[in-house]
């Protein structure tokens, strides 16, 4: 078989990309279907090869497929952080527990990359502080703007970041959650970081954690607006490359299935918690392709065990729906083949998502409500990642005889 050309790592540029998980083709998981696009025959729904690799050189997962980021991010992206109130809780406690680290004031200035609704930020301009949101998304943007967060609505990268020094503006802190695996340009966007940043700034940078991704079998994570999978090895070194360095990490074992937040900056003050974050990571082999070469493997047991699981509860006449129409459900829904003959509809509470049609497999997507009204005797949590969350929400359901059902980390009636 003629040799596969593999694109080159993101990060390093490497060409010894080795692939270890293959999800097939699938549809863009935030690309939610508008109904009457199915009855237009010129809609042509877009499926996308989705397959994952490690870079021996850096150690940086990433996926292979690289679909350009206005389709990802601008056409109807209707992500809309605030609808955890978990998360709302995390973003405000990390941005006052700067505001006093870093004795921020009226002189200062925050930026956050991919601010989309304000949601962060707004926590920052309620103090006083100076704050400059960038997301590309056109509704979050305008959100994130009638709420009093000043937004550029733009891509960030190292233009940006010069027009904005030619401006005068330098930033004190810059924050970049759950962003720095969205972009094509890695190095543009680290690049773009150095210059923007004071000497004397910090950046903290949020991503779900690759181990627990392989550890928890979070395969469902793994989305075309996700090119990157991080350790704290192949952040140290892409930092390091534009001369700056990983100098703490936090870990949030409940925070979108387990997520690290790195901090960084132009002067070396590695901690020891960082320092014995790369030990761990060297020990546990998360540097080496042996370290992934199984997942495929699990991910595909977990596919059959779901399937028999849902099959089974509708061989016995039983009803399910889903819930939360996360860029996660998509990819499960469409790589386990889960459709509307095993799951009737899909509720979730961002208004803005309700209405449409979830991509590839079409389950319509209803307010929370929809579970109390029709009352289906299993749901299949979607969003498992903020289960906790939906299960004291949906604690009426659940009263009724109501049952969940997780995917992951192995399928369980809960
Ligand atoms: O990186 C990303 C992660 C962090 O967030 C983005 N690229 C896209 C997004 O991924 P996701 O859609 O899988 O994230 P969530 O936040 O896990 O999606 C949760 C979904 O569930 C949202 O559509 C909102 C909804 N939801 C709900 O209906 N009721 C969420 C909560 C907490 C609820 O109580
Ligand atoms: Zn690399």
């Amino acid at each position: 078989m003629a040799e596969r050309i593999l694109p080159p790592c993101r990060s390093c540029g490497g060409t010894q990309l080795r692939p270890f998980l293959d999800l097939g083709v699938t549809p863009l998981a935030d690309a939610l279907v508008k109904p009457g696009l199915l009855d237009d025959d010129t809609f042509v729904e877009g499926f996308f090869p989705l397959e994952v690799a490690f870079c021996p050189e850096c150690t940086l997962v990433q996926i292979l497929e690289e679909v350009p980021a206005e389709k990802l991010f601008v056409e109807n992206y209707l992500y809309f952080s605030s609808f955890s109130d978990h998360l709302l809780r995390h973003s405000r406690e990390h941005a006052l527990g700067l505001v006093g680290s870093r004795g921020l004031g009226p002189d200062s200035l925050v930026v956050e990359v991919a601010s989309n609704d304000g949601y962060l930020l707004k926590n920052f301009a309620e103090v006083g502080v100076p704050v400059l949101g960038i997301d590309p998304a056109p509704e979050p943007a305008e959100a994130a703007v009638a709420a009093g967060v000043p937004t550029l609505q733009d891509f960030f990268g190292v233009e940006l970041a010069e027009r904005l020094v030619a401006e005068g503006k330098r930033a004190d802190v810059i924050i970049a959650n759950n962003v720095m695996a969205h972009v094509p340009d890695l190095n543009g966007f680290v690049g773009g970081f150095a210059t923007l940043l004071k000497d004397d700034g910090v950046i903290t940078v949020e991503n779900p954690y690759v181990r627990d991704l392989i550890e928890h079998g979070e395969f469902d994570t793994v989305y075309h607006e996700h090119f990157c999978y991080y350790s704290c090895t192949a952040v140290d070194a892409l930092v390091r490359r534009h001369g700056m360095f990983l100098n703490d990490v936090e870990y949030f074992p409940d925070l979108h299935g387990g997520t690290l937040r790195w901090w960084i900056g132009k002067q070396e003050h590695v901690s020891d918690t960082a320092q014995r974050f790369l030990a761990e990571e060297r020990e546990l082999g998360l540097t080496g392709y042996g370290y992934y070469a199984d997942f495929a493997g699990r991910v595909e047991q977990i596919r059959a065990d779901l399937l028999e699981l849902l099959r089974g509860l509708k061989a016995q006449g039983k009803t399910i729906a889903a819930y939360g129409a996360a860029a996660k459900g998509s990819t499960l829904v469409n790589y386990v083949g889960i459709d509307t003959d095993l799951v009737d509809f899909v509720v979730d509470r961002n208004v803005h998502k309700q209405g449409f049609l979830m991509p590839g497999v079409h389950q319509p997507i209803r307010p929370v409500e929809a579970l109390l009204e029709e009352q289906p005797d299993y749901v299949l949590v979607l969003a498992w990642n903020f289960l906790d969350e939906i299960a004291r929400q949906q604690s009426e359901y659940l009263a009724n005889g109501g049952r969940f059902i997780v995917p992951v980390p192995s399928p369980a009636i809960v």
